[in-house]
Order: structure tokens, then C-alpha cells, then sequence
């Protein structure tokens, strides 16, 4: 039964995922008990991640689950979290149900360690974030650290209050990690995906079983790379890593707005919105979704920073968003070692996102299809450009003024597929273009 629920047609694949890759633009949250030290364990700065601190500063088991009982985040207002992420233009939305430390944050009845039975809060936010992502128009999707639980003996992951010697993970997998996926996929409605991490020492058959509970339950929902095995709907680069060059197939982008998932009170390294904007033109260039994280703090709040530049991603996106949402990969492969340009795609469409402005004219490189019109994105009325295209090279005239002080997109009608010249390299003859492996990487 197992094996069937594995096998499906690649129609049925592309159905499942339409919503996904027409969305590009993601929310992550990681939220839970490591909100309380936000980094700072007894007057320590503990360095690294926020959500690693009980490993990091190897807190004791009994030690770190008393902070349950001063989670009391009165500030938390799902409604809130869900207009902000819809105003960021991000159209799912991921949060934590349960990270490595093991504690969750939602009413679980298979352990007693999570948010309703532990916390003065005694309230389950995640049923008030589905309700408001519901309404929102947003997939609603967890997280779930199904490997690594350093709250239980059996898990993987704390080496400071377990023996490994005695550790009998199929007893945690069987008694924790799939009865607590059985109660997401059953208590929160329809999910968007399930979102698994660091899949270590699982074995093949126990990542087919939680797949089989999945399918099972949600034959909708999509799961991560990180289930382990490559049994995964989509392709999971690194933390914060960005490929070089164009990926095939579906795949995704975790990254942070600062140093930190979890929140970190001493992590003020926000990266700017012209660097956040250009992660997300360069992601989706290249074929991939950007699932941006923010880190609320134990009071429930969303740091000021981060919704801040995310509200003028929104902002970007209300004017843009059509060279986002919904396109495709760029055919100028041999383009991407620079940081001036991106280009996505639509059929019958090229969107050069341009990062920087050029003086009178914008040469795109080597195409070879005819163009049948050229406009600014930002320009209500589509007003077209003087385009002057010889063999192989396009102009496209441009206004002095740029109208985004970032990235403005300029839209070209081409007829046909992209036709794009290889551009002769050292040892190797040009040609048509169609397959060029990865090069060269911008700088992240
Ligand atoms: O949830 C976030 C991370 O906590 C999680 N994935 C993202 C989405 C993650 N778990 N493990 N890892 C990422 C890789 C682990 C890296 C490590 Fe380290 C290097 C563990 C110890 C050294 C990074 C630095 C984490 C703690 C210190």
C-alpha cells in the first residue's frame, strides 16, 4: 500500500504542485521556546543559530523545558502575521510546529510538552494562524523537525543528557514523530506542504512511511527535499544557498532576513531590501521559490526590521509581481556572474529586471527571436519603447529616469521560444544555446 501511494503520474505531480510553483515567494517563522533567551543563555551570548541554543550552550533537558512555563506570548495576533505576509506579496506560509528542541507549539495529545499544556498561553496559535491564513488566501504549511528531538531520549540530536548506546529511534519515530504528523495533517485543515528537516540517520522505509501518512491523509500536500532519500516533492538547497546558474526541476531556497531563524535579540545584521529583492529576482531567475524566514519574539511580535523590509518587497512585488509569480527560468545562462540584470519568463515573454540603470540604452545579449514590443512593467499605460534589434543583439531605449530606485522591470513580446546565442568561450565553439552547467556565482 505504501509502494502505490508512492507512484503517481507526472500529471497528477504537476497538479499538486501548480500552486507551488506559481508562488515563488514563501513565509517562513520559526517560533517557539528558544524566543525567551533569544540567544543569551545566564549572561552568555550562546553564538550561532537562536533555535540551536539548547544545543549550543548544552542545556540540560529539565533545565530548558522549565522556560514553558514563562512562554506567554500575549502579543501574538495571527491575523496580524497573516496581513503581513499577504502584504509582502508571499503566498504560503511555513511555521514550526516543532523544532529540534522538540517542544510543541501547538495542542499535542501525544506529549505533554507543547504550548497548550505547558505554557500560561494555553492557547494553540496554530489553529488562529490557519483560520487567518484560510481567510487570507494563504497555504497554510508546517514545519516538523522529524529526526532530531532533543526533548526525547530516543531522537536524534542531544548528546549532552542521552547515551546513543541506548537510544532506540524506531521507538521515538513510532511513538512521537509520526502520531504528532498524523495530528497536523488532521487538526489544522488542508495543508500546503509539510516542510521536514535534517533527515540524518532516518532510514529509507521509515521516510516512505511518513510519506505513505502524508498521502494518506493529504494526498494534496507537498512535501519537502529534507524528508531524506530523495523521496521529497521538490529539491532543498542549502540554508541560505543559492545556486550559481539555472536549476532544473522544482526546488526552493530557505534563507533569513538577518544571521538567525529562531529570534536573537543581538542579531541586528539585516540584510537590506536591495539585497532581499535581489535574492528573490535571482532565485526565481534560476527556477527556484524563496522561503524567507522571520523570527518573532517570545512576546509573539514580529521584529520591526523584518516587517519593514518585507512590507516594501510587497510594495515591489504590487507593481512587478507579474514577472514573479507564475514564470519561469531565464534563457540567459551565460548572464548570471553578474549583478546587473535577471531575466524571467512567460511564454511569449521576456521580464529584464534591471538593477541597474543604464545611460540611453539596455543591450540584451544574443537574442535571436523577434521582438514585437518593449515597456516598462511600472507604466500603466504600456507606452512602448524604441526597440532596435540586428542580428543577434537587441537595444531597447529606456527613459532617463529608472521608476523603481531598485530593480525596474522592462517586458519584452518576443515571437516564439527564446532563441539565445552561446556566447564563444576559451576551447569551445558557439552555437544555439540550450544547455549551459553552472559557471559562475554572483555574489550572495
Ligand atoms: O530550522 C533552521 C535550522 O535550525 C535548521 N534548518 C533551518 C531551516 C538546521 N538544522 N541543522 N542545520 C540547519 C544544519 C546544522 C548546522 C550546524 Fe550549527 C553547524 C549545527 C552545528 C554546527 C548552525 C551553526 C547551527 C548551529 C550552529
Amino acid at each position: 500500500m505504501a509502494q502505490n501511494q508512492l507512484v503517481e503520474s507526472q500529471r497528477q505531480k504537476d497538479h499538486r504542485l501548480g500552486w507551488w510553483r506559481e508562488a515563488k515567494f514563501g513565509m517562513f517563522i520559526h517560533w517557539g521556546l528558544y524566543a525567551i533567551p533569544a540567544g543569551v543563555w545566564k549572561g552568555q551570548e550562546i553564538p550561532g543559530v537562536g533555535e540551536w541554543i539548547m544545543n549550543r550552550a548544552r542545556i540540560p533537558v529539565r533545565e530548558y523545558e522549565q522556560l514553558a512555563k514563562q512562554f506567554n506570548p500575549v502579543k501574538f495576533n495571527a491575523e496580524e502575521w497573516v496581513r503581513l505576509a499577504k502584504e509582502a506579496g508571499m503566498k504560503y506560509l511555513v511555521i514550526t510546529a516543532k523544532h529540534h528542541d522538540g517542544f510543541a507549539m501547538y495542542d499535542s495529545k501525544v506529549s505533554d510538552y507543547d504550548i497548550v499544556d505547558a505554557t500560561p498561553f494555553a492557547r494553540d496559535p496554530m489553529k488562529e494562524l490557519a483560520k487567518a491564513c484560510q481567510k487570507a488566501g494563504i497555504k497554510f504549511c508546517f514545519y516538523y523537525s522529524h529526526v532530531q528531538d532533543w526533548h526525547h531520549p530516543d531522537a536524534a540530536g542531544n548528546t549532552w543528557d542521552y547515551d546513543p548506546e541506548k537510544q532506540n529511534f524506531a521507538r521515538y519515530f513510532e511513538e512521537k514523530a509520526k502520531p504528532q504528523v498524523r495530528e497536523l495533517l488532521t487538526q489544522y485543515g488542508p495543508l500546503g506542504l509539510l516542510w521536514f528537516d535534517t533527515p540524518r540517520n532516518i532510514s529509507r522505509e521509515q521516510g516512505e512511511e511518513m510519506v505513505a501518512l502524508v498521502r494518506q491523509l493529504q494526498p494534496y500536500c507537498i512535501i519537502n527535499g529534507r524528508i531524506g532519500h530523495g523521496l521529497g516533492d521538490y529539491r532543498q538547497m542549502g540554508d541560505n544557498q543559492i545556486p550559481p546558474n539555472v536549476v532544473e526541476g522544482d526546488w526552493e531556497t530557505p534563507a533569513t532576513i538577518n544571521d538567525t531563524w529562531g529570534y536573537k535579540k543581538n542579531d541586528h545584521n539585516w540584510k537590506p531590501v536591495e539585497v532581499l529583492l535581489f535574492k528573490l529576482v535571482d532565485i526565481v531567475s534560476k527556477g527556484g521559490n524563496y522561503l524567507l524566514n522571520v523570527g518573532p519574539t517570545a512576546e509573539g511580535i514580529i521584529p520591526q526590521p523584518s516587517g519593514e523590509r518585507l512590507l516594501a518587497l510587497g510594495r515591489w512585488l504590487k507593481v512587478n509581481g507579474e514577472a514573479i509569480y507564475g514564470t519561469g527560468p531565464t534563457p540567459f545562462r551565460q548572464h548570471l556572474n553578474q549583478t546587473k540584470w535577471r531575466c524571467t519568463t512567460k511564454p511569449g515573454k521576456l521580464y529584464l529586471h534591471l538593477f541597474e540603470w543604464p545611460e540611453g540604452t539596455f543591450e540584451v545579449p544574443g537574442l535571436n527571436n523577434p521582438v514585437k514590443r518593449a515597456y516598462l512593467l511600472a507604466d500603466p499605460e504600456h507606452k512602448p519603447l524604441a526597440v532596435v534589434q540586428t542580428e543577434g543583439k537587441v537595444g531597447i531605449t529606456l527613459p532617463p529616469a529608472a521608476p523603481d530606485p531598485i530593480c525596474s522591470v522592462v517586458v519584452l513580446e518576443i515571437k516564439g521560444k527564446p532563441e539565445v546565442t552561446i556566447l564563444p568561450l576559451p576551447q569551445e565553439a558557439g552555437g544555439k544555446y540550450r544547455e549551459v552547467p553552472p559557471r559562475s556565482s554572483p555574489p550572495n
